[in-house]
């Protein structure tokens, strides 16, 4: 038989065509079967898609399309997270405005997407820079203002001089601008924060609730909310030491079974202490204004060395009016967590003990390990933070750590100083306020006017939306809001009086925090959601994206939808019901002679295993074969998703997308594995043509009911596999089926003699075996799906039909295979109806073909059939 190749060229274009026409992936909100709201991250338009939005958007796109043939009305839409600073660089760079080169980017990454048979509904697409979109963020800012939920505070910024611009800590390296190279300096601006850490508590409790996110995750986002119960101790200060007007010192701690392993105080630069003591001593200044530039981020403090400055000011131990502990400005202690003040145990915190080793004072352990003898028990250079019991703590010794803290604060608690207890218990979050101002242009502007008689009046929302002005110049540094001539000029909205804007626009993250509602009705202009269709539709049932968001942006998704509760804009907690986080794509490296690296297409592979080498197609010359790393523009081991889907089409590229990894570890892109899923939809097309043929023309005696059901069987079971694993999301699993079931269609079309017309009842077992089978592959290869659906004669498209309903009969086993044993020694395997009864399998087992050889002709003395377990034969 001959059927032409598959061409996905010409395949794919026109099935896209044929949906777009039809409209059959636009959602309506009035359509009344139940919902499922199916997301992946939404891009930022950077320029071209790459490969790890190709894997992310097909997984998405295998559950919209199963979801829609299991009868709901699939939300799948797509949108573009497009404000952000990448798009004001290349305004530097080239001279283009931030938005032409937005839209530029979203038009044609739109295509590429497209090009992939993604089944998403383009009506409803949005992109965050639109003032459509921004509109309702800045109605929302409002509300949330007056909702209590907005703070504006004075901060510390790390200030980019050069650049006149605030940077986030990831961008201040060694000190110094990651762009600029200036000398970062500490500044207090005055900034607007999203008061998240009202919900610290509810964000923390609430993520027991989402039993369908990666536990990982929910761990992560524990972490980043740090949640910490400790006691705050008020030490009394050495009057003789201590500055003109301080009498104590309030410190922080979740450790106070330690107090008597204490060696030092330690405050942070930025403590009021600190500031009073370096008002007469010129080389604390000094040190002071160190440890301030180089940053005060979490990381910067583990990783720097532990520094300190002894003010000379002496704190009083509470349980010992003698003891004296020394003061020291540290560089690893916050002033922004905690009470910014601490006591040091360096026995038992490795920070102390860096600290206690480099300035020479000493420690003392208070708990002893189970295994460790009190007398002997020493502490070098490493800390011990596990269990045991107190020692060397007077009172509390013999106690457990917990009990040695609750006698701790029931002792302190339990004394006054100046009508105050000395401590307080308490709970600390490192959850920090969520500082949204940046002083960038291509953000959503933050409606506020400051004026000088009213102070801070929002923008009446009937003047929404402040639009970014179109006409402004990049030629300077800092905020071009800023430098524009009239844009920030603007009357107050109370007293009339001229007034100025706020020039200050969004955090990027704000942006992202809801689109997910706005796509559940995005054309309503008088709000950002249509209450009664996000309640509707949300929570999303399933996101999809990568772990790199696994923090920020879930977390002030949830604190936006959490104030939006508030604002009344939704009736939901959480925004997203299930969570998926899906692996990287990975590549070889390739590195040439003079250490450059060379894109995956220029090179050529010979060889295999030890013997395998790389060539620079264009030069010829070897180059270097190196690790396979997640693939990036750094190290050009990218392949271009334009270039696969060209090359085989984009169904070839789901498939091995799919195929060759579980979806939450990465895969390797490798050139032999998309061959493979080249040569596996060839297979596919080969196959259903030739059902097709067998189906045209079948006619003559019966096939025996074996080899009927057998097809049947292996479609029937294919079925019910993949239907399982795609409500797992184990797309690899699902793959593994469908090879299973089309080796299995394989065999059976061999067994038809060529030129021989099939009998009828085996071509229909055939043709129902292959529509499962096209149905099967269609959420992943829907072109070739469309294509074979229309050859097998099926009416309409694939994409709109139903999913099939496996037979619970042919999914039972009726076989079972028993061992057969030789005198107590396993030599066969046999294989027997179940409902066999002993007799026969007595005669099975006679007829067996292993037996026969094992007996040599002998006869048997006896047979014993244990039904369903077990033939013992005695010879
Ligand atoms: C004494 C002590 C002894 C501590 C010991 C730890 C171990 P979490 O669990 O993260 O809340 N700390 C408190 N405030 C700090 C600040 N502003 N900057 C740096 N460190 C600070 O950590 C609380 C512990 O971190 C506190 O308990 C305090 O050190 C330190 F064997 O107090 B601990
Ligand atoms: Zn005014």
């Amino acid at each position: 038989m001959t059927t032409e190749r598959y061409n996905a060229r010409d395949a794919e274009p026109r099935w896209q065509k044929i949906w777009a026409d039809q409209a059959i992936f636009e959602t309506r909100n009035e359509d009344p079967r139940p919902r499922y709201y199916v997301l992946e991250m939404f891009p930022y338009p950077s320029g071209r898609i790459h490969m790890g939005h190709v894997r992310n958007y097909t997984m998405g796109d295998v559950v919209a399309r199963y979801r829609r043939a299991k009868g709901f009305n699939v939300l799948h839409p797509m949108g573009w997270d497009a404000f952000g600073m990448p798009a004001e660089n290349a305004a530097m760079q080239n001279k283009t405005h931030p938005a032409k080169w937005t839209y530029a980017n979203i038009d044609t990454m739109r295509g590429q997407l497209k090009s992939m048979g993604l089944s998403l509904d383009w009506s409803r697409e949005i992109a965050t820079c639109d003032p459509s979109y921004y509109r309702h963020q800045q109605a929302m800012f409002l509300d949330f203002l007056a909702a209590g939920l907005v703070e504006r505070k004075v901060s510390k910024v790390n200030w980019d001089p050069v650049d006149h611009t605030v940077l986030a800590n990831e961008q201040v390296i060694d000190g110094r601008g990651w762009r600029s190279g200036a000398l970062v300096e500490q500044r207090e601006l005055t900034q607007w924060f999203f008061k998240i850490t009202d919900y610290s508590q509810d964000l923390l409790s609430a993520l027991d609730t989402l039993d369908r996110w990666p536990e990982k995750v929910r761990l992560m986002q524990k972490n980043w909310i740090g949640r910490s119960e400790g006691l705050q101790v008020r030490f009394e200060l050495d009057a003789a030491t201590a500055p003109q007007g301080e009498n104590e010192l309030l410190i922080y701690t979740t450790r106070p079974d330690t107090l008597f392993g204490a060696k030092f105080m330690a405050i942070a630069a930025d403590h009021p202490l600190a500031k009073a003591a370096a008002a007469n001593d010129p080389d604390l200044a000094a040190f002071i204004e160190e440890v301030r530039r180089t940053g005060t981020s979490a990381a910067v403090i583990e990783t720097a060395e532990k520094k300190g400055f002894d003010t000379g000011i002496r704190a009083v131990h509470p349980f010992d009016p003698d003891w004296k502990l020394p003061v020291y400005v540290a560089n690893f202690v916050l002033m922004d967590y905690g009470t910014g003040a601490i006591f040091g145990c360096p026995a038992h915190d490795q920070r102390d003990l860096d600290f206690v080793n480099a300035y020479g004072l000493g420690n003392t352990p208070v708990v002893c390990p189970p295994d460790q003898d009190p007398a002997s028990f020493v502490i070098t250079d490493t800390a011990y933070d596990g269990e045991g019991r107190m020692i060397n703590s007077r009172f509390l010794d013999g106690m457990t750590i917990e009990q040695a803290k609750e006698e701790v604060a029931r002792r302190l608690e339990g004394r006054t100083r100046g009508n105050a207890p000395v401590a307080e218990r308490k709970v600390n979050f490192r959850l920090r306020d969520w500082g949204i101002s940046r002083q960038r242009y291509w953000g959503c502007p933050i409606p506020v006017i400051h004026c000088e008689v009213c102070g801070v009046v929002p923008v009446p929302k009937k003047d929404l939306p402040v639009r970014l002005p179109d006409d402004v110049t990049f030629d300077r540094p800092g905020n071009p809001l800023d430098h524009h001539p009239t844009w920030r000029h603007v009357d107050c909205p109370q007293c009339g009086k001229p007034a100025r804007r706020e020039t200050d626009t969004m955090d990027t993250f704000v942006d992202s925090s809801w689109y997910f509602a706005r796509f559940t009705d995005p054309w309503i202009e008088t709000a950002p959601t249509v209450r009664k269709e996000a309640d509707a539709w949300l929570p999303v049932d399933q996101y999809i994206g990568g772990i790199e968001h696994a923090i920020l942006h879930l977390l002030y998704s949830r604190f936006f939808v959490r104030a939006m509760k508030k604002t009344g804009h939704v009736g939901l907690d959480e925004p997203f019901k299930g969570l998926f986080t899906q692996g990287m794509v990975v590549h070889e490296t390739y590195r040439a002679g003079n250490g450059e690296w060379v894109v995956p297409a220029d090179v050529r592979i010979e060889g295999d295993g030890a013997e395998r080498r790389a060539f620079n197609n264009r030069t010829g010359e070897p180059v270097e074969i190196g690790s396979i790393e997640k693939m990036s523009k750094s190290k050009k081991n990218v392949v271009d998703p334009d270039d696969i889907i060209a090359d085989y089409g984009a169904d070839t590229a789901r498939w091995f997308m799919l195929s060759d990894s579980p979806p939450e570890r990465d895969v390797i892109w490798t050139e032999d594995g998309v061959q493979g899923a080249g040569r596996f939809v060839q297979r596919i097309w080969r196959i259903v043509n030739e059902i097709a043929a067998h189906a045209a023309a079948a006619a003559g005696p019966a096939a025996s009911e074996d080899d009927v059901l057998a097809v049947r069987k292996a479609a029937h079971r294919a079925l019910a596999a993949v239907e399982g694993d795609i409500e797992r999301l184990g797309f690899n699993r699902c793959v593994a089926h469908i090879y299973t079931l089309v080796n299995s269609l394989g065999r059976a079309l061999d067994g038809c003699k060529s030129g021989e017309a099939v009998p009828a009842n085996l071509a229909a077992a055939l043709k129902e075996a292959g529509v499962m089978l096209v149905q099967l592959i269609a959420p992943m290869m829907p072109h070739l799906a469309e294509e074979c659906w229309s050859v097998l004669g099926c009416q309409g498209l694939v994409a709109q039909a139903p999913w099939p309903v496996a037979d619970p009969a042919l999914l039972e086993d009726d076989t079972v295979t028993l061992p057969v044993q030789f005198n107590g020694k396993k030599r066969a395997d046999l294989t027997v109806p179940k409902t066999a009864s002993p007799k026969e399998v007595e005669a099975a087992t006679l007829a067996n073909e292993t037996v026969q050889r094992v007996l040599e002709g002998r006869a048997p003395k006896k047979i014993i059939v244990v039904p369903g377990r077990i033939v013992n034969v005695v010879v």
